[in-house]
């Protein structure tokens, strides 16, 4: 397995992805902690490209961007398979994933910052954007279709977990409360959080049993 140690921030949710796919794995992994706001030269050392979390070391080899991260941790424990075996369906779950970080959560950040014209104009694009991840996971328990959580799920599965704060802090809806057969699907991905308070729903049984 090797020598694995995972440079973070508690802040980062980008962070956490990588963690769900660590522990999903079974992968023995040391946490370090960094400071976004006063880098350590460590994350420098090993990130100096971006300058940001998470980075990955594998017995001293970095690896950053939390996506690549995902494919590597796929590609090296092969515990647990997280992209799909077919070609066409991995193409789609990195389209997907890639999406969701430049359109969903970029738009997610635009629309809360922004004023006036601007604003909304950000919410409106970001409406548009959500509208999709809602439709690619519409009745499904999980992203792929299939009955296992995969790399979509991981990729994903925590933009919800700060979906409300930042409709709150931006005075905005981005998910459209009026059609909640369908935002429900996406406000229920929570449950890779708050897996105890909603054991009824999507998610639950399988987190429960593999994450500690
Ligand atoms: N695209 C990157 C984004 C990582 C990212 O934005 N990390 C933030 C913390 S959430 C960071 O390190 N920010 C420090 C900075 O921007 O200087 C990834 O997926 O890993």
């Amino acid at each position: 397995m090797g020598e694995v140690k995972l440079i973070g921030s508690y802040t980062s949710l980008f962070c956490t992805r990588v963690e769900w796919a660590l522990k999903l794995k079974g992968v023995q992994y040391e946490y370090v902690e960094d400071d976004v706001f006063n880098k350590s030269p460590l994350l420098l050392q090993h990130n100096p490209v971006h300058k940001k979390v998470p980075v990955l070391l594998h017995d001293g080899r970095p690896i950053a961007e939390s996506l690549v991260i995902l494919q590597y941790i796929d590609e090296t424990w092969k515990e647990n398979t997280l992209l799909p075996q077919d070609s066409y369906d991995r193409a789609m779950a990195h389209f997907w994933a890639k999406f969701a970080d430049e359109k969903c959560v970029m738009g997610l950040f635009l629309a809360a910052w922004k004023d006036g014209e601007e604003k909304a104009k950000a919410i409106e694009s970001a409406q548009e954007s959500f509208a999709f991840l809602e439709k690619l996971i519409q009745g499904k328990k999980y992203s792929s279709g299939e009955d296992k959580i995969g790399y979509l799920d991981l990729a994903m599965g925590w933009i919800p977990l700060c979906l409300d704060i930042m409709e709150e802090v931006g005075g905005m809806k981005l998910i459209d409360a009026e059609k909640p057969e369908v935002s429900t699907d996406f406000k229920k991905w929570y449950l890779l959080k708050n897996k105890q308070e909603n054991s009824q729903l999507v998610y639950s049984s399988y987190l429960t049993t593999h994450l500690p």
